[in-house]
């Protein structure tokens, strides 16, 4: 009989918490998960996604083996093949092809299916060494990302662990309670010692019931909010000047711009009472070590940087940032490399070849071009994450692109696959660990041996490096000594005790020292309040664009049960998210004969979608709001929110603009 074990390893997936937990296992397969109290980020509280993380490794909708196409494209028929031949078909095809075209016939998509270091970048040092297209990856915050840079650099903001120490708290577009689990018992505990938590939210029906007081602000208007907050902290003498001129540039020419911001101004824009920003305002110059906990949803506009640049510099005024609890939670908290990425990504293999470059965000329409000749997937579901999707669709339909899938599922890009390979989930691979939310590193080892055939990335990639006769030894190390190679490299090392080392090789998640918040890390070594390489060197309000014809804007959100596309293919978390539902305002839904559960088309001049309305008084007026990513097939007409999304990019960052989109709605 085979001994039980308990063993300790961490969420892969692109939560900001990245947990450490437990795993009950025989050797062969995970019995149960079971959450660690020690572990230094959950404490014990992991997601229920998570809790039975054993259902989706031994689902019996995993792919086990390399699957070839054998119908039409889409159709989802497949003949099992060996591993043997997978890779010489793939490789034999992108040799033709890289000889008669060249890289730039190849393109490839990868997000946050992984989030682990070796297996989510080592797809990055491969397609380097060959050539193919560059892929800008920028689905998620990167323009949340950049912006903080511009104000921050590099500064560690807060680790969420720190909020306690908070006395005032602005949660500004995060549904924490869905997204950021962990920080919600500090919120409860905040509230019951009588501090106040205040949402600034478009969509509040997730949030607004763990907040003292809800603020609806209209899509994309945050910027002006954030701009009538600081001309009343200027106006009533809120600012800490001492902290501005030790700590902060550029301050004087932008203050001398605050003057017209006023509240009413603001009013106008964001459909929040003057006397409300007022109010917020205040109480917010006033605290002693106020919080504003930024989620990404309102950095995905076309001015997103803009608006994240200006909340940042909000968070600056008062000279929160110098006291314990305050400042900006939200962006990266080390304020340290832990892992040195470029082992493993490889930028010198740049140096190979001249390269074009694809944007994620329009991956759909490049796909369609007939250039782009063969296409590569892995950790990520483009049918059901990017914008355009019909274009996705239309591009994945095409005969004559030679498609692969490194999958767990049968996902509704898998399914246009010519080639399918079976991917490992995280506790048949091996990998390093970072959260991008918190102070914390890990090492896990693999539990099981891999299911049936599957491989994981870093396996893959080093398979068809062999057989596209790659020869640097960058591809010789097995995953094991790879990931061991990264570790050994990183600064981490240095930092840790020796008990601290021995934990690391249980596979427990650690937790480092959190940042100094003023050891300012930008080349001025100050915060920066303008910025010369920025299209507006002061910041200002800038508008997001508006199509008239289209007058509602459609939001995206994120659902408790499911994590982007994945845990869909988990019967027991999708049926407790329900249909494809639609959040609409009262009076926007009275306007247009709409009750609450009525079937209705939500359409713009990229497609119509199909919904069940959802009728509620916590959505900003003007704002619909589409909750969870659903499959093709678990949606009413085949499309989804990414159907009716323009695959414009974002003013700082190149970024998505998913909630930055005109729609109209019908009932059907
Ligand atoms: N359960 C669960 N957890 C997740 C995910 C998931 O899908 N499910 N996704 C993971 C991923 S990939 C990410 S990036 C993070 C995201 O986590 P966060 O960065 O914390 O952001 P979200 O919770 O997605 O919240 C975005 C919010 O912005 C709001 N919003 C949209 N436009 C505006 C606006 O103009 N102004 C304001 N004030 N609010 C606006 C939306 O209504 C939404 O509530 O969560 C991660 N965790
Ligand atoms: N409508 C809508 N669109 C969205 C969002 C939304 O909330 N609504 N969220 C946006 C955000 S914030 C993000 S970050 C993106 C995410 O965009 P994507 O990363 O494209 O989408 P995911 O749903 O995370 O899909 C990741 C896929 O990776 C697979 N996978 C998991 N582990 C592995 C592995 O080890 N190897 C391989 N090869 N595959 C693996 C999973 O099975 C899953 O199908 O989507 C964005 N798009
Ligand atoms: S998805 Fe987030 S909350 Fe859930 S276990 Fe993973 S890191 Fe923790
Ligand atoms: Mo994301």
């Amino acid at each position: 009989m085979s001994q039980i074990e308990i063993k300790h390893t961490a969420c892969p997936y692109d939560c900001p918490s990245t947990c450490g937990f437990c795993v009950k296992t025989d050797g062969r397969r995970i019995l149960e998960i079971i959450p660690d109290k020690e572990d230094g980020v959950s404490k014990g509280l992991i997601c229920g996604k998570m809790r039975h993380y054993e259902k989706d490794v031994h689902s019996d909708k995993r792919l086990m083996h390399p699957l070839r196409r054998v119908g039409k494209k889409g159709e989802g028929k497949f003949e099992q093949i060996s591993w043997e031949e997978a890779i010489r078909e793939i490789t034999d095809r992108w040799k033709e092809l890289l000889e008669k075209d060249g890289g730039s016939a190849i393109a490839y998509c990868n997000y946050s299916g992984v989030m682990s270091a070796v297996q989510r970048h080592s797809g990055d040092a491969f397609f380097a060494y060959m050539g193919a297209n560059q892929l800008v990856k920028t689905l998620c915050s990167s323009a949340k990302g950049a912006a903080y840079n511009s104000v921050a650099g590099k500064t560690g903001c807060l680790d969420p662990r720190e909020l306690k120490d908070s006395d005032y708290y602005l949660v500004w577009g995060s549904q924490v309670a869905a997204t950021r689990l962990q920080t919600m018992p500090i919120l409860t505990e905040a509230r019951k010692q009588g501090k106040k938590v205040v949402l600034i939210e478009a969509l509040a029906n997730g949030m607004a019931q763990y907040c003292d007081q809800t603020v609806l602000v209209k899509p994309g208007t945050d910027g002006a909010l954030a701009l009538a907050m600081m001309h009343v902290l200027v106006k009533e003498q809120l600012c800490d000047e001492e902290f501005l001129k030790e700590y902060v540039l550029g301050y004087e020419p932008f203050f001398a711009t605050l003057k017209d911001y006023t509240p009413k101004w603001a009013e106008e824009i964001t459909g929040i009472p003057a006397d409300v920003i007022e109010k917020i305002a205040i109480e917010y110059g006033k605290a002693k070590a106020p919080a504003i906990i930024l989620g990404s949803g309102n950095s995905r506009y076309t001015n997103g940087g803009m608006t994240v640049r200006l909340i940042v510099i909000l968070s600056l005024l008062t000279g929160a940032w110098k006291k314990p609890g305050g400042g900006f939670c939200g962006a990266g908290p080390s304020g340290t490399k832990y892992i040195k990425k470029e082992l493993i990504s490889r930028p010198d293999f740049e140096e190979r070849h001249k390269r074009g470059t694809l944007n994620i965000n329009q991956i759909g329409a490049a796909i369609c071009q007939e250039e782009i000749k063969s296409f590569y997937v892995y950790g990520s579901n483009p049918a059901n994450s990017v914008s355009d999707q019909k274009a996705v669709y239309k591009g994945l339909a095409r005969e004559d692109l030679f498609t692969v899938v490194h999958e767990q599922y049968m996902t509704d890009t898998a399914r246009f696959a010519d080639i399918v390979l079976p991917a490992t989930t995280s506790v048949e691979h091996s990998d390093l660990y970072t959260a991008y939310g918190y102070c914390t590193f890990g090492v896990a080892k693999k539990v099981i041996e891999p299911l049936g055939e599957c491989k994981s990335d870093w396996d893959v990639f080093c398979l068809l490096a062999k057989g596209m006769g790659f020869e640097d030894p960058y591809f010789e190390r097995t995953e094991d000594e790879m990931v061991d190679y990264v570790l050994q490299n990183s600064p981490v090392m240095e930092m840790l005790t020796e008990e601290q080392k021995e934990q690391m090789e249980q596979g427990k998640v650690l937790t480092l020292p959190f940042a100094d918040h003023l050891n300012i890390l930008t080349p001025e070594k100050k915060f920066r309040i303008t910025d010369a390489d920025q299209e507006h060197e002061i910041p200002c309000y800038v508008p997001t664009t508006v199509d008239p014809d289209y007058p509602l804007r459609l939001i995206i959100a994120p659902a408790v049960q499911t994590l982007n596309a994945i845990f869909i293919e988990r019967e027991e978390q999708v049926e407790k998210r329900g249909t494809m539902k639609l959040y609409l305002h009262t009076e926007d839904a009275k306007d247009r004969g709409i009750a609450d559960g009525d079937r209705i088309i939500c359409y713009n001049d990229l497609a119509e979608v199909e919904y069940e309305a959802a009728v509620t008084d916590f959505v900003a007026k003007g704002c619909v709001g589409s909750v969870g990513v659903y499959r093709s097939g678990l949606s009413f007409n085949g499309y989804t929110a990414n159907a009716l999304h323009h695959a414009r990019l974002s003013d700082i960052g190149e970024a998505t603009t998913m909630n930055d989109n005109g729609v109209e709605v019908k009932k059907k």
